[in-house]
């Protein structure tokens, strides 16, 4: 089984993009989100845990692993990174690319990093701005990219298969 971690920061998108992968394969870890000023729930929900979903493609098998966004759920990273063939980087258009470059700089110090299929998915297109120093951060991570709504679902499944392919080639 060839192992695709799926990582970024809260709310890129992570969730829906590995969901619409097979959605009936789908095993998540998410929980309701809590407005702590009100303690009334929020109708969002955010991820706690690992989460995961499969894909079969000319023979082999995938599994797409996604970890939280959140800060305090950062020691899920480190378990997970152990092992993987490929990593897919989801960042939102609008926020800060720091945000992008500090979950690099975290997967990129791991063992498995150099050999792995890499990719950045920029989510929310419908954004209405993006920070100018986004394409500069892209530049300079030197990963092939490309912009994605996760809520998309063939398009997801094609970005899930070119990885998979990807990772099949070398
Ligand atoms: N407008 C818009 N909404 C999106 C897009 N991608 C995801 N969403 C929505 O954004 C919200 C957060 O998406 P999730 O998939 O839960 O994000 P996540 O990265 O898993 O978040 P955490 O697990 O909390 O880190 C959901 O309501 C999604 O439907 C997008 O490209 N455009
Ligand atoms: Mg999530």
């Amino acid at each position: 089984m060839k192992k695709v971690i799926v990582c970024g920061r809260y709310n890129a998108g992570k969730t829906t993009f590995i969901k619409n992968i097979d959605p009936e394969k789908f095993a998540g870890t998410e929980v309701d989100e809590i407005d702590l000023s009100s303690f009334l729930e929020r109708g969002t929900t955010t991820t706690v845990g690992v989460e995961v979903n499969f894909l079969s493609l000319d023979g082999y098998e995938f599994m797409f692993m996604g970890v939280p966004g959140q800060e305090r759920f950062d020691f899920i990273w480190e378990i997970a990174g152990g092992n993987f063939d490929g990593i897919v980087f989801l960042h939102p258009s609008h926020e800060d690319p720091k945000s992008l470059e500090r979950v690099i700089n975290f997967f990129s110090k791991l063992q498995p990093y150099e050999k792995a299929v890499k990719r950045i998915l920029i989510t929310f297109p419908d954004a209405a701005q993006n920070p100018r120093s986004l394409l500069t951060t892209l530049k300079n991570v030197n990963i092939p990219f490309e912009v994605i709504d996760p809520r998309d679902r063939s398009r997801v499944r094609a970005a899930a298969e070119s990885i998979a392919k990807e990772i099949i080639a070398t």
